[in-house]
């Protein structure tokens, strides 16, 4: 079964629970290497998520913009990117290239998402794939112009997103956790992978 919100197509139940602990203990290893931090926008707020990356590129914001780097903030090349993450990529993706970019972004029980467009990669008929882990997740969904109507779903913890054809450069965000509805991470809250191609 898939669900179209907004052109998005949402795999529920990708994961099962071992899985999803496989790739949560994968993510530690990144997290290990390359620490997460919380970036700030253009105009110098802090994001309230905080993020980290694997793979040749990852993605970057300060006050000279957003950006895919090959390098963490602390100088370090990313650590190369979870192999579960990468096998869902090809499982679901639809595409012959493999992802260049795992975007690792961690929700403490208030973290939310403005609605945003992923357009700083190069090529938008790459699609982007989203794993969700952890507490359930309001992912919103509207059309390609800000402002539009929009359409929601409650993301839960192994379900994939996938953003391509058609609704590649739709505006999306994360309204709200739920928390306390997943026992996966101890201390609670919510991960997202990204997965992209870049160049
Ligand atoms: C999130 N997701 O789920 C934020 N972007 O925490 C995204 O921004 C996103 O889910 C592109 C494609 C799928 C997504
Ligand atoms: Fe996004």
């Amino acid at each position: 079964m898939i669900v179209d919100v907004g052109g998005i197509k949402v795999h529920p139940g990708v994961l099962d629970a071992g899985e999803q602990a496989e790739l949560v203990e994968q993510v530690r290893r990144v997290v290990r290497a390359a620490p997460l931090f919380r970036p700030e926008t253009k105009r110098g707020r802090k994001m309230s998520v905080r993020m980290t990356s694997a793979g040749r590129y990852g993605w970057i914001s300060d006050r000279a913009g957003y950006r895919y780097e090959r390098h963490h903030p602390d100088g370090q090349e990313w650590p190369p990117m979870p192999a579960l993450a990468k096998e869902v990529w090809r499982r679901v993706s639809g595409v012959s290239r493999d992802p260049q970019s795992c975007l690792i972004n961690y929700y403490d029980a208030d973290a939310k998402m403005g609605m945003h467009q992923d357009r700083d990669e190069a090529n938008f008929e790459m699609p982007v794939v989203s794993i969700s882990l952890g507490d359930d997740a309001l992912f919103r969904v509207g059309g390609a112009e800000r402002g539009g109507k929009t359409q929601s779903i409650w993301l839960q913890s192994g379900d994939v997103a996938v953003m391509g054809g058609d609704a590649r450069l739709n505006f999306h965000g994360i309204d709200r956790l739920r928390p306390g509805t997943s026992s996966l991470l101890p201390n609670g809250g919510r991960i997202n992978l990204t997965l992209r191609v870049v160049d």
